[in-house]
């Protein structure tokens, strides 16, 4: 399959964005431009990556007390939490009530530390997308490394073994086959960022292109 040129795909985006409309029983749960998908849509940039879980890390660096380099069990032995959620892409589907199984990102704040001047975080993944969100907007307790969806292992082109997921924030913004979490201190674009997306990506204002 040829890759997608990044800026042609958002052009794209920018003319089809809103023309869809939702049905009047879910309203209130579907932010503007959205429709409803109940099959789960594969999106990915480039190469799909393979990790095997004993290769597997998880590296938190930048402005924290203590940097972490996690293996899989490592990872598997913090806390973990079930949560179901609505999610919503940039390319107009949403997806009602999906169920995920991770680790809250509180508790990788709660080892690492931030130091008071990080204001945002570098989401990495195996493959190098990256995405940034501001540390304000990783706080609630709906954030996750995730590693199973519908009670499942996650899918590999679901970004499995780890993906991270903000359900507030359009889906870019949760990496998949996560591998580092960067905190910085000031927002700083990351890949679908420098290439037209919106710094924040708030889907209920439609914070679609920057
Ligand atoms: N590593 C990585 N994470 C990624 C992407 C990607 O290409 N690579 N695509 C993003 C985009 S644009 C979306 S909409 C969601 C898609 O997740 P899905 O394939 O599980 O539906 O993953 C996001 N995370
Ligand atoms: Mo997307």
């Amino acid at each position: 399959m040829a890759p997608i040129d990044p800026l042609r795909k958002v052009e794209r985006l920018k003319k089809t964005a809103g023309t869809k409309q939702s049905g009047a029983a879910q309203a209130g749960r579907i932010p503007p431009g959205q429709h409803i998908t109940k099959k789960f849509p594969v999106l990915t940039y480039g190469e799909t990556p393979v990790i095997d879980k004993s290769e597997f890390r998880l590296n938190v660096w930048g402005l924290v007390e203590n940097p972490l380099e996690l293996t899989w069990d490592e990872l598997m032995a913090l806390p973990k939490r079930s949560i179901t959620t609505d999610i919503h892409c940039v390319t107009t589907w949403s997806m009602l009530d999906t169920r995920w199984t991770g680790i809250p990102f509180q508790a990788i704040l709660e080892k690492a530390r931030p130091l008071p001047e990080a204001k945002a975080v570098m989401q990495h993944g195996y493959g190098g997308y990256t995405t940034n969100l501001l540390l304000k907007d990783m706080l609630d307790d709906d954030v996750l490394l995730a590693y199973e969806f519908g009670e499942k292992p996650l899918a590999i082109e679901h970004g499995g073994p780890l993906r991270m997921l903000v359900p507030k924030l359009y889906f870019w913004k949760s990496t998949k086959w996560l591998n580092g979490l960067e905190f910085i201190a000031e927002d700083a674009p990351g890949f679908w960022e420098r290439n037209g997306y919106h710094m924040h990506g708030d889907p209920w204002t439609e914070e679609r292109f920057g």
